[in-house]
């Protein structure tokens, strides 16, 4: 098989909430379906995206979850406290207004280890964000809520397929978040 024969999937690392969290997510991009317009992203797909690894060929996966097995970063708290929408893309997002250390490091973390497997890093900064409505044509009009309080303590490596339907999403792997001396 030739190189380009390889199947590639495409990946990408991702917090992914626990459903009680994804549910008080999922009010806030129903409470906005009139104003906002856009297709809400369903319940169960809501996650925050660590790394984009785009088409990722078996041998460079093997290499990311070696890499990333000597990752340590401590669990963190994640207080969703903001909406947001960014025209360009015309997204509908939650976002938080102090994003932290932890999480920060662990993006980075992992844009290390695409670098170290051969994967093209993401040259715009990390900005955290959750998408709650794809194609929305204008923000909420409201920007701040009782802030979601999420404890992250673990990370996954995700697959996504495009499917008529929409995005299909498979957590094929998680790790724990652990702080260096544990
Ligand atoms: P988004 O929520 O901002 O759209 C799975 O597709 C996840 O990867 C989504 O959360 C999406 O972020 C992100 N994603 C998809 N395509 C991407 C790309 N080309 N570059 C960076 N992130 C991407």
């Amino acid at each position: 098989m030739s190189e380009a024969e390889i199947p590639r999937q495409r990946l990408f690392f991702a917090l992914w909430p626990e459903v009680a969290i994804q549910q008080r997510m999922a009010y806030w991009a129903e409470r906005c379906a009139k104003s906002c317009g856009g297709k809400r992203v369903p319940e169960a797909n809501i996650h925050l995206t660590l790394a984009f690894l785009g088409g990722v060929a078996p041998e460079q996966r093997g290499c990311l979850e070696a890499v990333v097995d000597e990752v340590t970063v401590a669990p963190f708290e994640l207080s969703l406290d903001r909406i947001g929408y960014w025209s360009r893309s015309r997204a509908l997002w939650l976002s938080t207004t102090h994003t932290s250390p932890e999480l920060l490091e662990l993006a980075m973390a992992l844009r290390a280890a695409m670098s170290v497997c051969g994967l093209k890093v993401e040259e715009r900064p990390f900005r955290t964000h959750l998408t709650l409505r794809r194609r929305a044509h204008r923000g909420p009009r409201f920007r701040e809520i009782d802030p979601i309080v999420w404890h992250a303590t673990n990370f996954a490596l995700v697959a996504s397929e495009t499917h008529p339907e929409g995005a299909r999403y498979q957590v094929l792997r998680r790790w724990r978040l652990v702080a260096s001396s544990e």
